[in-house]
């Protein structure tokens, strides 16, 4: 690989060795910074007995107590943040565990150094300044849109900020503006490559497609040999959270072996989700992420619930940085459907509030075509409610507060009391008839 293929050759190939160096730096700083400056992780580490000064070296980190979604929730708003409000200049949100988003906070060192991080990202896959970016990620509060949008500026590529829906457009604009990188959810992808085939659009004469930047929710091999295919591009994975900046905290390289975590940015770590346990590197786990350069909510052993697996040794290009290979799945039940996050107890929190539903209710997520359909069984409390109600009224008061609480549109069924499943056992909400399709 020659040396123009790296964003930052210096930073991308530096040995284990000098970047262990920058890592534990980098640690102890952030670590002080945390303890100074965030009443959260100074409670935390009194709780623990730990100062600052007992992270000595990189296996020190395994002193300092996990971070987990529900202290975000539970912090919510800002409770977390270790910077003054003043200094904040950003916020991006993902769905938490019940109505309270995720809120992550940027101070404007935090954007340059995401802007960078994207940048380099989005070089890593092949794209350049001559390119022109179709970003069909949700731009709002969705770490997706802007996070692609801010690198590809940095990168001084033309952008098209033309966000999530409107179809028709999207696939106009790729071919009237010669877009040669399509920036969206892999599920998109396939939605727009099913539309364009509708239209007789040919991607391979018709249009100027090369790279695909695909990412936000898991995706096979299978959609991926069926999206390079259908819209005859390079298809690259692309990964990240909104409490870790954003997109842009790994992606695949030309040898499509594994992504490569920025580990300038971020420490890595895989444990037992059951018991915390921390595995040796190549064994499958849920992976735990330490920030090393986030001001405004840095995140020390944050666990993702993620499932994959960690790769140190040097990739063919030639870069140091580990891999992890394609995520796995979840250890938790958070559901990713068209690319948002749903926790079940969200929608179990808006079912209990109507007073004329049962407990009961399940949702279903299937994937018949290239779009996820989500759909919730709710059931009535009693047998004589069924001819009592307004059945088109309720639905829509229930399908409005799904909606504001996740963003998603649900097709939602009432059923007459006692139809839906019992079981003896823990009970299941969930159908996901989307494994083995995608
Ligand atoms: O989805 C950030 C992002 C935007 C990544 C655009 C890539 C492209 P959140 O909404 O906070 O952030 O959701 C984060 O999505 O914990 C994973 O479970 C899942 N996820 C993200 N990227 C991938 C991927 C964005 N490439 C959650 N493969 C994460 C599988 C992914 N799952």
């Amino acid at each position: 690989m020659v040396e123009n293929n790296y964003w930052n050759s210096k930073i991308e190939t530096l040995t284990k060795t000098e970047l262990k160096k920058l890592q534990l730096k980098r640690l102890k700083s952030i670590v002080s910074h945390c303890y100074n400056n965030s009443s959260f992780y100074k409670k935390k580490f009194d709780k623990s007995n730990l100062k600052p000064s007992d992270i000595r070296n990189l296996a020190d980190l395994e002193k300092i107590p996990f971070t987990v979604k529900n202290d975000l929730r539970d912090n919510y708003p800002l409770g977390m943040k270790a910077a003054k409000m003043d200094d904040l200049v950003e916020i991006h949100a993902s769905s938490g565990t019940t109505g309270n988003p995720i809120i992550g906070s940027y101070t404007s060192e935090d954007m340059t150094i995401w802007e960078e991080l994207m940048a380099r990202t989005i070089y890593t896959a092949g794209g350049r300044k001559s390119d022109v970016l179709h970003n069909a990620y949700g731009y709002g509060l969705f770490t997706g849109g802007l996070g692609f949008h801010y690198g590809a500026q940095k990168l001084g590529s033309l952008i098209v900020p033309i966000s999530g829906g409107m179809t028709q457009k999207q696939i106009k604009l790729i071919k009237d503006l010669k877009a040669t990188i399509l920036c969206c959810t892999p599920s998109f992808a396939v939605y727009l490559a099913e539309v364009m085939a509708k239209q007789g659009i040919i991607p391979s004469k018709d249009l100027d497609l090369r790279i695909g930047l695909f990412g936000a929710e898991p995706w096979s091999e299978r959609i991926r040999e069926r999206i390079q295919k259908e819209l005859s591009l390079e298809a690259f994975d692309i990964y990240g959270l909104t409490e870790l900046f954003g997109p842009g905290v790994s992606i695949e390289c030309n040898q499509h072996d594994g992504l490569h975590i920025w580990e300038d940015h971020f420490l890595i770590e895989t444990i037992d989700p059951k018991t915390g346990e921390v595995l040796p590197s190549g064994e499958e786990g849920e992976l735990v992420f330490t920030t090393l350069t986030k001001n405004a909510l840095p995140m020390l052993r944050f666990r993702t619930r993620d499932i994959s697996v960690i790769k140190e040794e040097k990739c063919a290009c030639g870069r140091t940085h580990s891999r992890m290979l394609k995520i796995r799945g979840r250890s938790d039940d958070m559901l990713i459907i068209r690319g948002v996050n749903v926790f079940p107890s969200q929608i179990e929190s808006v079912v209990m509030g109507f007073p004329e539903l049962a407990t009961q209710y399940q949702i279903i997520v299937d994937r018949p075509g290239a779009l996820d359909t989500f759909t919730i069984n709710v059931e009535l409390r009693n047998l004589e409610l069924y001819n009592q109600i307004n059945h088109e009224k309720l639905k829509n008061g229930i399908k409005n507060k799904i909606r504001d609480i996740t963003s998603l549109s649900a097709a939602i069924n009432i059923v007459q009391c006692g139809e839906l499943p019992r079981s003896a056992g823990k009970a299941k909400h969930v159908l996901d008839l989307r494994k083995g399709k995608m």
